[in-house]
């Protein structure tokens, strides 16, 4: 068989990008989500950023994937969410981003191979955490230039929560951005980012864990049944104007 003919008979996997607020529940909606397309017969990988493409078991329909920060530059980003090193806010920002590309490759490979990649906070999160920080010389514009030509999300979800419900799940812990101010401005970035991409799909977090699910998988399964019409994985463009 030529690559080209095998290429044409593998369908790809979809790109899933899940987005939020502290405590919105992302990372427990994606290991729902993983293990439902698991079920259903799909490949699939979760990554977490920040973090570490980690490959564990991959056998027919299970797949693992987690973060755990250890990569050279998810060290770097660890200490310094933890508080124990302070980096400059745009080094620190490229950083993070630097941490996307480390793993682009790999996402490509994995979607061109017909698996499903569902990623725990992304460019998104990139650029609004760093923008947040109110720093004159690093916009919202400025933050996501470093983003531009990385894997384009097929959907991103955007897991809404308000404030109150979030801070009943737990307050906000001991890292760099978990305080009230943050999130306020973060909350406030995420809008005006959204207005200025396509494919962001909102999904009322608020709900039970297992009816956030439901509404996730429906919005999914639609993504990867139109994935043959959509074509080939693109790439994220610069910010509309
Ligand atoms: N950051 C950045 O600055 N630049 C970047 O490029 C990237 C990230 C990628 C760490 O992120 C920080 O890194 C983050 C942004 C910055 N800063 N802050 N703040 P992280 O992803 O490692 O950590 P996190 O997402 O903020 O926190 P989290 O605690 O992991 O939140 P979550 O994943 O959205 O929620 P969860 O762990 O699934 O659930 C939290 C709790 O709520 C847990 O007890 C659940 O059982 C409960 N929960 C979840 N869903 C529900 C529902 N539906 N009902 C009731 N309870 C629920
Ligand atoms: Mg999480």
């Amino acid at each position: 068989m030529t690559s080209q003919s095998q290429s044409a008979s593998t369908r790809r996997g979809a790109l899933i990008v899940v987005e939020g607020l502290d405590r919105a529940g992302k990372s427990s909606q994606c290991e729902m989500l993983r293990d439902y397309l698991s079920k259903g017969g799909n490949a699939v990988k979760y990554i977490r950023f920040p973090g570490s493409y980690q490959v564990t078991q991959y056998v027919y329909h299970w797949s693992n994937i987690c973060s755990d920060r250890t990569t050279p530059i998810g060290q770097l980003i660890d200490s310094y969410l933890r508080g124990s090193a302070n980096q400059d806010d745009h080094s620190i920002h490229l950083l993070f981003s630097a941490n996307r590309w480390e793993l682009a490759k790999s996402i490509e490979q994995d979607i061109a191979s017909g698996t499903t990649v569902i990623v725990d906070r992304y460019s998104y999160s990139g650029a609004v955490y760093s923008a947040a920080k109110g720093n004159p010389t690093l916009s919202l514009d400025w933050a996501w230039l470093p983003e531009i030509g990385l894997p384009r999300p097929d959907i991103c979800l955007f897991l809404s929560i308000p404030a109150e419900e979030a801070a009943k799940r737990g307050g906000y812990g001991a890292e760099r951005y978990e305080n009230e101010t943050m999130q306020t401005r973060v909350r406030e970035l995420f809008r005006s980012l959204f207005d200025r991409q396509e494919d962001i799909k909102v999904i009322d977090a608020g709900k039970s864990l297992e009816a956030v699910s439901v509404d996730i998988q429906s919005v999914v399964a639609n993504c990867i049944g139109r994935l043959d019409a959509t074509g080939p994985l693109g790439t994220l463009g610069p910010l509309a104007k």
